[in-house]
């Protein structure tokens, strides 16, 4: 299949692009370099440097024989988008192009502008460009599991059968997002499934948890080829955190009572997801929505886990419960469902033991490039 990765240089972005290329798929990756500029802006930079979206490409070709085609432009800019599609059909296209971070949406008003601005606009490009150009085209959507918050009642996996007064109806299943960020999420969902309904686009919104991991089986052993990785508390999600301070010898920061409960998937699953996404497509009409993780745990569970793979390579870990900058219910019922890309073929890595031991070990060898000043900024969303 022709697919437009848009975000191809992030965090999930570029191993989607080597896995999708890896499995035969003709790929275009296409970043505006937002995420490099923003973490640079707010000096919170990856534990290691990584190349340029060009050089990445290049660096792939010389190991698997096979070409990433790059462009470099901003998918909220319409003429840009408008001249993508012309030149490049796809059958499919997955949307990762947006600013991913909570924490940053709530750092004050021009961040939360950025956020809202960039995520919604660039929503709106994708639907409007796929219409114009390629209304056969497969939408992939990254979502998010903070779209529902934490309700007190299962999660469904995006829609719920309701019975009111005597009648049913099936609708999207509540949301209640914990962020800014996790709002434009929602926003987007809704702008989706407009479009849907009206122009009738083939849809796939992915609900996913936050991911961990470095090594993919496309990469593994050659750190030319890994993605960036944050650990700062503006960019990284919690586990790549923890693993970090465990190495840094930086107790590791529990937010409050540390009983939030999250969907968490490897890395690895997330490609995994993606491909099957993409070579079974949603229907024209259809949005079809899954919730994309693989084990859920709570925040004290996963400081204890790296703990314990501290323990067992010599490191001692130290856990320190630190007021919560954010607001989020601390202690809560959590129960989603995610059966439909299992369905599919998702084979899940689980978080085991051997390969958190595996994932300490590959940030040991970048300690001495950990910033320790960065991990812990203290961004409120009561500011
Ligand atoms: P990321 O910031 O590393 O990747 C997003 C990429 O999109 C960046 O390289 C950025 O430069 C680019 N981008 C943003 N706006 C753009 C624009 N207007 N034009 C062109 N490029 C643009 O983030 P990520 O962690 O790889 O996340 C990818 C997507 O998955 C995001 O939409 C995020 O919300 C979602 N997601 C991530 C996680 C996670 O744990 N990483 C979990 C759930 C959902
Ligand atoms: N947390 C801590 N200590 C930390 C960092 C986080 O206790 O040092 C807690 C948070 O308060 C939260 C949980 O860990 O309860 C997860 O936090 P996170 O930073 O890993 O995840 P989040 O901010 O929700 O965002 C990440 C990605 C985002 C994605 C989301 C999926 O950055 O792009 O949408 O995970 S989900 O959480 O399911 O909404």
């Amino acid at each position: 299949m022709k697919v437009l990765v848009l975000g191809g240089d992030g965090y999930l972005g570029w191993p989607t692009s080597m896995h999708l290329s890896a499995h035969g798929h003709e790929v275009l990756a296409v970043d505006n370099y937002l995420r490099r500029r923003l973490s640079r802006e707010e000096d919170s930079e990856a534990l290691f440097e990584v190349p340029n979206l060009h050089r990445r490409a290049q660096l792939w070709k010389e190991k698997s024989g096979k070409s990433i085609e790059v462009r470099i432009g901003d998918i909220c800019d319409w003429d840009f988008i408008a001249a993508l599609f012309g030149e490049f059909r796809p059958d499919a296209l997955i949307h990762y192009a947006e600013q991913p971070s909570a924490p940053y949406s709530m750092k004050n008003r021009p961040a939360a502008a950025l956020t809202l601005h960039n995520n919604l606009t660039a929503t709106f490009n994708v639907i409007q460009a796929v219409h114009e150009f390629a209304p056969q085209c497969h939408i992939v959507k990254l979502g998010t599991m903070g779209e529902y918050g934490t309700p007190n009642i299962d999660i469904e996996e995006g829609w719920i059968d309701i019975e009111h007064k005597g009648r049913r109806q099936k609708f999207l299943f509540p949301r209640a997002a914990g962020s800014l960020y996790h709002t434009t999420k929602v926003l987007d969902t809704d702008l989706l499934w407009f479009y849907v309904r009206t122009w009738g686009l083939r849809v796939t919104d992915l609900m996913q948890g936050p991911v961990y991991g470095l090594e993919t089986y496309e990469n593994r052993g050659d750190e030319s080829l890994y993605p960036f990785f944050n650990y700062d508390e503006l960019w990284g999600t919690v586990i790549n955190r923890f693993l970090v301070q465990a190495v840094a010898g930086y107790p590791l920061t529990v937010y409050g009572k540390g009983g939030q409960t999250r969907g968490y998937l490897d890395l690895r699953d997330t490609l995994q997801c993606l491909r099957l996404s993409i070579e079974n497509p949603a229907q024209a009409g259809e949005l079809r929505i899954f919730n994309q993780f693989v084990e859920t745990f709570s925040v004290n569970t996963l400081a204890d886990m790296v703990r314990a793979s501290g323990k067992r390579l010599g490191i001692e870990v130290r856990i320190d419960s630190l007021p919560n900058p954010r607001k989020e219910l601390e202690e809560h019922y959590y129960n989603p469902a995610h059966t439909g890309l299992l369905e599919l073929g998702l084979q899940p890595h689980r978080l085991t033991p051997e390969r958190m031991d595996e994932m300490l070990s590959v940030i040991q060898r970048y300690k001495d490039r950990i910033r320790t000043d960065c991990i812990f900024r203290n961004v409120r969303w009561n500011r």
